[in-house]
C-alpha cells in the first residue's frame, strides 16, 4: 500500500527536476530524422546501453529545464529485451518513461521503497553519460514507467550512503 506524502518535496529527498523523456521506437535512425530535422531538435548524445540492452540518441531543444529538455530515443538491442516486448506490444513504439533528476538515487529509492512503491532494482545501474539510474514500476505509479537518475559527480557523498 502506497503512502501517500502531503508534501513530495519534503519527502523525496533531492529532487532536481524533470530531466528526459523516453520514448521506445524501432527505427532509431528514422525518429532522429525525424525529431531533428522537422523539429528542429539537435542530437546531444548517443550510446549503446548493453546492460539496459538498448541503443540511445538524447535530443534538445536547448530551450528549458536544467540542461535543456531531452527526449530520449530508445530502440532495443536484443529480441528478447524489456523494450523490445513493449513495442510489440504498443504496435511499434510510444512514449516509454519519464525521468526525474535526484541528487543521491540510493537515498530516494530507500525513501519511495519506504511510502511503499516498487522499485525495480535493488541498486541502481548504470545510465546514461555514466550516469546512475533506477525505475519505479508503472503500476504503482498509475502507469508511467518512472525513472530515477542521478548525473555522475552529482553528489560527491552518494558513494558512502549504504544500501540501494
Ligand atoms: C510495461 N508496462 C508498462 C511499461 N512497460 N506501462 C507503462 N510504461 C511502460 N514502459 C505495463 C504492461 O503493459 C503491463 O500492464 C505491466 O506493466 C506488466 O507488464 P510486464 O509484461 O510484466 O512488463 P515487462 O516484463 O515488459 O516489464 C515491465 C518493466 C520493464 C517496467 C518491469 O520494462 C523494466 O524492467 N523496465 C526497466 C528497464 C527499462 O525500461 N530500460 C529501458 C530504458 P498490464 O498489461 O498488466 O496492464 S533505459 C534508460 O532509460 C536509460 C539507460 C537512461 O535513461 O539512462
Ligand atoms: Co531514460
Amino acid at each position: 500500500m502506497t503512502r501517500m506524502p502531503s508534501d513530495l518535496e519534503r519527502v523525496l529527498p533531492g529532487l532536481l527536476g524533470l530531466d528526459h523523456v523516453g520514448v521506445a521506437v524501432a527505427d532509431l535512425d528514422a525518429a532522429v530524422t525525424f525529431y531533428r530535422d522537422l523539429l528542429g531538435l539537435r542530437v546531444v548524445h548517443r550510446e549503446e546501453n548493453l546492460d539496459q540492452q538498448v541503443a540511445e540518441v538524447m535530443l534538445t531543444s536547448g530551450k528549458g529545464g536544467r540542461d535543456g529538455d531531452q527526449l530520449q530515443l530508445l530502440m532495443p538491442l536484443e529480441e528478447n529485451s524489456v523494450l523490445r516486448r513493449f513495442l510489440v506490444r504498443r504496435g511499434g513504439g510510444g512514449l516509454h518513461h519519464v525521468a526525474y533528476a535526484v541528487s543521491d538515487v540510493r537515498s530516494a529509492s530507500r525513501v519511495l521503497r519506504q511510502c511503499g512503491v516498487r522499485l525495480l532494482y535493488d541498486a541502481p545501474r548504470a545510465g546514461t553519460r555514466g550516469s546512475q539510474i533506477n525505475f519505479v514500476h508503472p503500476k504503482d505509479t498509475g502507469g508511467v514507467l518512472l525513472e530515477l537518475v542521478e548525473h555522475a559527480g552529482a553528489d560527491p557523498h552518494s558513494a558512502q550512503e549504504n544500501g540501494g
